[in-house]
């Protein structure tokens, strides 16, 4: 069984959240997701919509989530491959080579974000009273 992981805050969650996690689980078996908790977002310079507990259960109830797990340190990613046993490492290119150091542990892959969606212009849009398209 051919394991595969990523991380994120998945904040209003959108499909650009969806497109990553479906393209993730299609290069594996089972997906492990690791959702940035509120105290990490924090670090992350990221004020959260939604807390932690909503963000981790929606992801969750993505068909082709297998796992959460909370993301709580930068530092953690070696120890959960070793844990998970996690076969891949994917995340959005915005990431490209950041996680390069990895590549020791398992493989790593960076693939396209989806245009033109993002938390932020989700914010901007509601705040705005307009739509996405
Ligand atoms: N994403 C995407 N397309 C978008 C928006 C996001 O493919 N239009 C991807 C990102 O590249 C990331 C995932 O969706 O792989 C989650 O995005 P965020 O919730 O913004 O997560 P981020 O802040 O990038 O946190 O340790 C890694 C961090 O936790 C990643």
């Amino acid at each position: 069984m051919k394991k595969v992981i990523t991380y994120g805050t998945f904040d209003l969650f959108h499909i650009g959240h969806l497109n990553i996690l479906k393209r993730a689980k299609s290069l594996g078996d089972y997906l492990v997701v690791a959702v940035s908790t509120d105290e990490f977002n924090t670090g992350k310079h990221k004020q959260c919509v939604y807390p932690y507990s909503h963000r981790a259960q929606i992801v969750e109830a993505i068909r082709c989530v297998d796992e959460v797990i909370p993301e709580t340190s930068w530092e953690q990613k070696i120890d959960d491959i070793r844990k998970h046993s996690i076969d891949i490492f994917v995340i959005g290119e915005d990431w490209a080579g950041k996680f390069d150091f990895l590549k020791d542990y398992c493989e790593v892959v960076y693939l396209p974000r989806t245009k033109s969606i993002s938390t932020t212009s989700i914010r901007n849009t509601v705040k705005n009273g307009k739509s996405i398209t």
